[in-house]
């Protein structure tokens, strides 16, 4: 396949920077209905036409959202989509009130902003943690019979329904920043390897630049557990004076806490060589910003698919042992799977423990 010849101007207009990355779900809320009012006389030995004792029922449990630093994206909504609180009791007699039903809270990342499915009207903000929204009222309580009597109606007969709980399809919107930025030259496999561990679908190809602009992935390891990661173009030499598509891509990689940088695993090629392209990149990201050049960086070696074992591990120790490399080491195959999930895995607990230091992932 011929290479297609890439203008940078050209994609400037076509992608600006400013690019906005969302994540995004539906979620159906349901309050609890409010108890229905008893209807019920006295009915005791020696206590003849002893009256209504009939009680009101308990208010349905509302249903609230609550912003929880401790997630960091929408991620579990995929599987859970709708929520319930729980209805009140009905009333009793002997004029007892039936329970209030309990409260539902949903937990959702600070920064999610929510809005009605149907109408699109935002309906809140939740910004900051411990942040609450009441989404769905539960229903009123009916009234029990107790509550009629009068000095003309001795023994009435009426009761109240309780009301029914709102019902409400929310759309939530959370606007992501990647936890996780992917390095590498063009076609070590950055996209494949999104691909691999999130829903996300960026375009993959076996030539160079099949990038044009970043996209990011939500990678969900576990419920309550998912991080964000961002591939953006592969970078040459030469990309700090804009050779290929530049560095200007870099910047979205700026507030991530963790780089990995992916090589390209290949029978044809020496230890050296794949030093050569850890260092390509490696001077890129220092002539670009020196403060992205010193965050953690994991070494991944893509395509293990293409070695065997042996070959494999000793490319790899070659090329670890040549670059001094003190950090975490990956071998992985982005098209067969393999390795990728125990990647995800350990870049969750280690986001987990910046997260205990710094006191937020972000
Ligand atoms: N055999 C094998 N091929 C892979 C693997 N990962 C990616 N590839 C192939 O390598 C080529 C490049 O993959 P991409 O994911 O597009 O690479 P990239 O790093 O995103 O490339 P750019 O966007 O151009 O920077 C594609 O043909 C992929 O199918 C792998 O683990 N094994
Ligand atoms: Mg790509």
């Amino acid at each position: 396949m011929e290479k297609p010849r890439i203008v940078g101007a050209f994609l400037t207009a076509r992608y600006p920077l400013a690019m906005k990355f969302v994540d995004e779900t539906t979620i159906t809320v349901q309050a609890g209905h409010g108890g229905s009012g008893c209807l019920s006389f006295r009915r005791e030995r020696f206590v003849p036409l002893g009256g209504p004792d009939g009680g009101d029922g308990g208010d349905g449990g509302s249903v609230y959202l609550a912003a929880d630093e401790n997630l960091n994206t929408l991620a579990d909504f995929r599987h859970v989509r709708s929520f319930k609180a729980q209805r009140g009791q009905d009333g009793m007699g002997k004029n007892r009130t039936g329970k209030t039903g309990q409260d539902t809270i949903i937990l959702v990342p600070p920064g999610t902003l929510v809005k009605d499915a149907q109408t699109e009207e935002i309906i809140g903000d939740l910004t900051h943690h411990g942040d609450r929204l009441l989404v769905a009222q539960g229903g009123a309580h009916g009234l029990g019979n107790a509550r009629f009597k009068s000095s003309t109606q001795r023994a009435p007969r009426k009761t109240t329904a309780g009301k029914p709980g709102d019902m409400r399809e929310l759309y939530l919107e959370l606007k992501l920043l990647a936890d996780v930025g992917l390095l590498g030259l063009p076609n070590a496999g950055k996209s494949s390897l999104l691909r691999a561990l999130s829903s996300a679908t960026p375009k993959v190809a076996a030539y160079p630049f099949t990038t044009l602009y970043p996209s990011l992935g939500v990678v969900y390891v576990a419920p309550q557990e998912s991080f964000v990661i961002a591939d953006i173009p592969g970078l040459i030499r030469g990309a700090a004076e804009g050779v290929g598509l530049g560095t200007r891509f870099l910047k979205h990689l700026s507030r991530t806490v963790l780089l990995l940088h992916m090589l390209e695993l290949d029978p044809a090629v020496s230890g050296d060589e794949l030093c050569q392209d850890y260092h390509s990149i490696s001077d890129e990201l220092h002539r670009y910003s020196d403060e992205l050049a010193a965050k953690d960086r994991w070494l991944v070696f893509n395509k293990t698919d293409l070695l065997d074992a042996e070959a494999q591990s000793s490319l790899i120790q070659d090329c670890v042992k040549r670059l001094e490399w003190k950090g975490p080491v990956f071998a992985i195959s982005a098209l067969s799977k393999a390795g990728t999930r125990n990647l995800s895995k350990k870049i969750y607990t280690y986001l987990h423990g910046q997260q205990t230091q710094t006191g937020h992932l972000r």
